[in-house]
């Protein structure tokens, strides 16, 4: 357990079932996960899957968090969240899921521990996770590159075909 409070920037994919209900459903389940405030949430995007091609079209969002929860602890609590909203484990990467929850940069951690890597290892090249990390974070770095997100994106190619569909979190009062 941290007691440190650290920015963090959690990426958000969906491309079964109801997939914004689920996105929403699972914001509120991070907001109330301990010692974490929801900071800012991006737009969703309507996105092409990258990987099988035989899958239905993602949606993905981003939302920026302060926690004092560590790496590891957050993890667990995300991997907690995708299995209530129905995500079944499976062995095989980049298949069609109701929910998928990435840790994609934590402050400015660089961990690799066992099976957790922060940053997430393909976001770089990943415009369905720049695109609306821009929206909320566009000058945090990353800190393996020293690149900013606004830069990355810039360099990222697949950005035309992401559709914006509306705010992941609605307005509150
Ligand atoms: N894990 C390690 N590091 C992290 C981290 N930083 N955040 C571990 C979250 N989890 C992390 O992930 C496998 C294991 O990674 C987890 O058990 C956790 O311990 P997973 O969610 O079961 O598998 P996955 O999502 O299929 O793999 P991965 O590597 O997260 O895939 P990607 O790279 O995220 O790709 N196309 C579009 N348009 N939109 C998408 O959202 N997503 C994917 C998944 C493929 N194509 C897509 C999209
Ligand atoms: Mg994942």
């Amino acid at each position: 357990m941290s007691s440190a409070r650290e920015h963090v920037i959690i990426a958000l994919g969906a491309n079964l079932g109801d997939r914004l209900a689920t996105m929403r459903e699972a914001v509120a389940r991070i907001e109330v996960l301990p010692g974490t405030v929801l900071l800012a949430a991006s737009n969703a995007y309507d996105t092409a899957p990258v990987g099988p091609p035989d899958q239905p079209r993602y949606l993905n969002a981003a939302v920026l968090v302060e926690t004092t929860l560590a790496p590891r602890t957050l993890l667990e609590g995300l991997l907690a969240i995708e299995a209530s909203l129905g995500r079944a484990r499976s062995t095989t990467r980049w298949i069609a899921r109701p929910i998928d929850l990435d840790i994609v940069l934590f402050g400015n951690a660089i961990v690799s521990d066992g099976d957790l890597q922060i940053p997430h290892p393909r976001f770089r090249e990943r415009a369905f996770v720049l695109l609306p990390l821009a929206e909320i974070a566009a000058n945090a770095r990353d800190p393996v590159t020293g690149e900013t997100v606004e830069s990355l994106l810039r360099a990222c190619p697949g950005r035309a075909d992401a559709v914006r569909v509306g705010p992941l979190v609605e307005r509150r009062a």
